[in-house]
């Protein structure tokens, strides 16, 4: 005990320190001119203090979690995950840039990010504890959906900041890399191609699971509405993650909607547009599409968590959460779609979208079929991180009560809500309806 806890007093210190500092977040742009000019010793010099402050960040908010959630045993093991790769790198902070340091630092950010691979699937796992455990109140499931939604999006700006890294400086062979490409970002990435790899792919599983699947009619337009190719600086295994995710619930609409009537399946149209400010790519299928009370629930971590909704069709296999994928971009893309039957796919890919200060929204004509939308950038410039800050701010979201409306009305879920927050809200002052 007496070498252990220096050791822990001295880490909690370190955290207190590095949490003080905010974030940098970095433009597409500002990744592309670091990965041309590319020197080691300065992305060295640069990740030695942002990798921890990003870390230790998100560390912090890790700790105002609910303390049902923080008992649960995953949770508790990526905690660990996190504290080791924090001490591991700050071991790096007085060492000089020589070639052995930063060899060994090349090494390490493989380690952390081999070690932090299940991190999406064990935070879930913590998520399933917690319902299986306890009942979970809505203050509870605000709290998880607020901190998940920061958390991932941590985990992917810090694998990202980790894959430039390694792959501009790392040793792999760099026949590996398509020549163009700048670390895992494309500077002409060809939308196109990706939305067909992500159907091809999307499309075999179905093929698979369905024995039938919609044709894909793409079409590609710049802003005045002439046909062509649409190529932005992006990094293709996002977009990969959020089309295939897309595709595979389209696929998995529409065949449950036709049945296995072979050639009668409407097919899914994608439409790729660049504007001046966003590129968007829309997906639209004719899936017999959901209500908006349920789609906003496919969002939802806690929502995902639960058996995947399923027309009651005993012949039909739900398609989405069954899928298992290899990677076929790139091989840099973080994969981490499903747990077993289970898909945290949407609230990701969103995520995903966000990043770079894009978005993924889904507008569905309940009776029809589903229209999903994402948006990305147009210009690389305004693509920035988009970061979650551990402040006064972000601190609050874990303890008050979540903000109560002032609309009256009857639907039966917002009733229920209000209920539920009242026997759990010790102080009136906060709800605001009926009291
Ligand atoms: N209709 N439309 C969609 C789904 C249904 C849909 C669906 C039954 C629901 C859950 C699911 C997969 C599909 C769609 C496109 C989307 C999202 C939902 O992007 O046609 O699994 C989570």
């Amino acid at each position: 005990m007496r070498v252990v806890a220096p050791l822990w007093s001295h880490l909690a210190k370190m955290l207190d320190f590095y949490s003080q500092f905010n974030p940098s977040p970095l433009s597409i742009k500002q990744f592309i001119d670091f990965g041309l000019n590319a020197c080691e010793r300065k992305s060295f010099v640069f990740l030695r203090k942002e990798l921890p402050v990003r870390l230790a960040n998100i560390m912090k908010e890790i700790a105002l979690l609910p303390e049902n959630l923080l008992r649960m045993p995953s949770v508790g093991m990526v905690n660990q995950w996190y504290a080791t790769s924090f001490d591991e790198i700050i071991q790096f902070e007085k060492n000089d840039p020589s070639n052995s340091t930063l060899h060994d630092f090349c090494s390490s950010l493989v380690k952390i990010r081999n070690r932090h691979a299940d991190v999406v699937q064990t935070m879930a796992q913590g998520v399933l504890e917690l319902k299986e455990s306890h009942e979970v109140d809505n203050q509870t499931e605000n709290s998880v959906q607020y901190f998940l939604d920061r958390f991932y999006m941590s985990r992917i700006s810090i694998r990202m900041l980790i894959n430039q890294h390694t792959l501009l400086f790392g040793q792999q062979p760099p026949s590996l890399l398509t020549s163009r490409q700048v670390g895992c970002i494309d500077p002409v990435c060809d939308l196109g191609s990706v939305v067909k790899d992500a159907y091809e792919n999307a499309r075999f599983l179905c093929d698979q699971y369905y024995l039938n699947s919609p044709e894909l009619v793409l079409k590609e337009q710049n802003e005045l509405g002439v046909a062509s190719e649409i190529r932005i600086v992006y990094v293709p295994s996002h977009l990969y993650h959020m089309l295939f995710e897309l595709f595979k619930n389209a696929m998995r609409a529409v065949v449950e909607h036709h049945g296995s009537n072979q050639d009668a399946l409407p097919p899914i149209e994608v439409t790729i547009v660049k504007g001046k400010e966003d590129v968007c790519v829309k997906m639209s299928d004719r899936g017999g599409g959901i209500p908006r009370s349920v789609v906003d629930q496919l969002f939802k971590y806690m929502y995902s968590t639960a058996p995947q909704p399923s027309k009651s069709d005993a012949h039909t296999v739900p398609l989405a959460g069954n899928f298992k994928m290899t990677n076929s971009v790139n091989g840099n893309v973080q994969h981490e779609t499903t747990i077993a039957g289970y898909g945290y796919g949407l609230p990701i890919s969103r995520l995903y979208a966000r990043y770079f200060h894009g978005d993924l929204m889904l507008m569905s004509c309940d009776g029809h079929g589903t229209d999903a939308i994402v948006y990305m950038k147009a210009l690389s410039d305004e693509a920035n991180e988009l970061l979650p800050v551990f402040n006064k701010t972000s601190t609050k979201f874990y303890r008050s009560s979540i903000q109560m409306g002032d609309w009256s009305g009857r639907v039966a879920t917002y009733i229920s809500k209000v209920k539920a927050n009242r026997q759990s809200t010790a102080s009136p002052s906060e709800v605001s309806v009926g009291s």
